[in-house]
């Protein structure tokens, strides 16, 4: 029985706990909003008071603890987690369900794993409560002025959530819609930021690549190639990601007078999502090579010592710049461009798998359209993915969409030129190499599976099918090679 008194009618309509960087920002959005009473609640109060104190325009509801919290929520209560994923989210779901009742809805805004959330929603929704695993991108800005917002959960829950999630997310520069949509149940939210975060390990990569091989194919400074990356902005590659690359490629270190991008050691962090993507699309089948590239190429960049040993490792002569810097620059640029489309053909492709495995009903054009603004890929972009699943919903991979396949057609020559010069001239391009070989054995007529399927045969006797009729057969290789018909 929970530990509240069901009579109690509090002020608030909608909870936040978990004060940290995230959840005072959007506590915060959530009070601008008009017909908001945001109820806030913080496991160490010192955080609760620091917030009341500074905010008091924000008109909180602030509880020292559960039963309190619970308490200033009208039902049905909606309380929204933003803490350490993982064992904080338990503990603080245990917390909320031992003071909730049936009818009620916890939203975990946190990073959550999607499975985690699967097994989270099962163990809610015995007690009645919804639970909502609720993707939430842009950081601590866009948790203040607007995110992207990726709920799942019950059909229920997004009857009260959809009004307040609209309320508070990004909206669209092209139609002013907020980007939010009920993704689908359990899971699906957690899983498609997940998938948003696979794209962005692969769009980054990608952005430092092309950085890398024009500094390096050109000579350019920093601060030039700043330039090149705010004319970018300007075309199809519009973005958050590329608009700040040239803000960070402009920052000059105050302390040294060098550019920044120069002081800054070269070992990528990582928090575990990208990881995560893939993960889940090697369970899946689902090759998304880009993404695990790269974020293979910031678990290389992390180990020195490794990379200390291997610079006496042979290469092409370091002496190499371009002989037309304008030509290299746009083909890079084409590059980028197709690299991309690749990439996020590749994260569909996972949407769509996920989707099938985990029975959800997920609307591939409604997830560009959310992504348009708030979240970090946001890019002028995810427009024409929106038209290809409109134009065909049944689209077998976003790469075949007209749009896309005429994109890459016309950027093929140069995407192929700048993988072969950085292959011969000894720079690291693997999403961009990565891309290519995926785009190429996606078209090819055939592929050397046949011989993998011949060795696996010969060893494992693991059949194979035919490509003149059907059933499955082996071959006896080693005495007078009769083929077999094991099934039909
Ligand atoms: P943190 O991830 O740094 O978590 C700090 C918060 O968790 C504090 O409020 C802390 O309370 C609370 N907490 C912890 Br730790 N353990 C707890 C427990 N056992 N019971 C109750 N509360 C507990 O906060 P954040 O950076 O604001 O991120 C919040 C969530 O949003 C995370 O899941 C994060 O992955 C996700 N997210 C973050 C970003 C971003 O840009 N930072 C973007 C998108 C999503 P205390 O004050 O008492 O220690």
């Amino acid at each position: 029985m929970s530990e509240n008194a069901s009579s109690t009618q509090g002020q608030a309509n909608i909870g936040v706990v978990g004060l940290a960087v995230m959840g005072s920002n959007l506590a915060r959005n959530l009070a601008s909003r008009a017909g908001n009473t945001v109820a806030i609640y913080n496991r160490t109060y010192a955080k609760t008071q620091e917030l009341l104190t500074e905010h008091p325009e924000a008109g909180f509801v602030a509880s020292e603890d559960y039963v309190g919290f619970a308490a200033s929520l009208r039902t049905p209560r909606t309380a929204i987690i933003m803490v350490q994923a993982g064992a904080g989210t338990d503990a603080v779901i245990d917390e909320l369900t031992r003071v909730f009742e049936p009818g009620d809805i916890i939203v975990d805004g946190g990073n959550a794993r999607f499975t985690d959330t699967i097994a989270r929603e099962g163990r809610v929704s015995e007690k009645g409560i919804h639970f909502v695993g609720t993707g939430i991108s842009g950081g601590e800005e866009g948790a203040l002025h607007g995110p992207s917002i990726m709920p799942g959960g019950s059909d229920e829950s997004w009857q009260t959530l959809g009004p307040i999630f609209r309320s508070i997310a990004a909206t669209a520069p092209e139609d002013g819609e907020p980007c939010v949509t009920h993704v689908g149940h359990d899971g699906a939210g957690h899983f498609v930021k997940m998938i948003h975060n696979g794209i962005e390990y692969s769009d980054m990569q990608l952005i430092g690549e092309a950085y890398d091989l024009i500094r390096r194919g050109t000579g350019r400074s920093p601060a030039e190639i700043a330039d090149i990356f705010a004319e970018w902005n300007t075309g199809e590659l519009e973005s958050y990601l590329i608009e700040i690359t040239a803000e960070v490629l402009r920052q000059v270190d105050a302390e040294t007078g060098q550019p920044l991008v120069d002081v800054i050691l070269d070992q990528a962090g990582a928090k575990g999502t990208g990881a995560w993507t893939v993960q889940s699309a090697l369970d899946l089948g689902i090759p998304v090579s880009g993404i695990a590239e790269a974020v293979f190429a910031r678990s290389l960049s992390s180990k020195p010592a490794q990379r200390a040993a291997a610079r006496q490792l042979a290469g092409p002569d370091e002496e190499w710049t371009v002989d037309d810097a304008d030509a290299f620059i746009a083909d890079v640029q084409a590059a980028l461009y197709a690299s991309k489309i690749i990439a996020y053909s590749q994260g569909f492709d996972e949407i769509v798998a996920g989707a099938a495995q985990y029975g959800w009903d997920i609307d591939k054009g409604e997830i560009a359209k959310i992504w348009r603004a708030g979240c970090i890929i946001r890019a002028r972009f995810l427009n024409r993915i929106t038209d290809a699943y409109a134009e065909d919903p049944a689209l077998v991979a976003l790469v075949t969409a007209p749009f896309f396949a005429q994109a890459v057609a016309d950027s093929q020559e140069a995407w192929r030129r700048v993988v072969s010069t950085a292959a011969a001239r000894g720079i690291p391009a693997p999403v961009f190499s990565s891309s290519l070989a995926y785009y190429d054995g996606l078209r090819a007529e055939r592929l050397p599976a046949a011989l993998i399927q011949g060795q696996r045969d010969f060893f494992g006797a693991h059949t194979y099918r035919r490509t003149d009729k059907p059933g499955v057969f082996h071959t006896l290789w080693s005495s007078d090679r009769t083929e077999v018909q094991t099934a039909d």
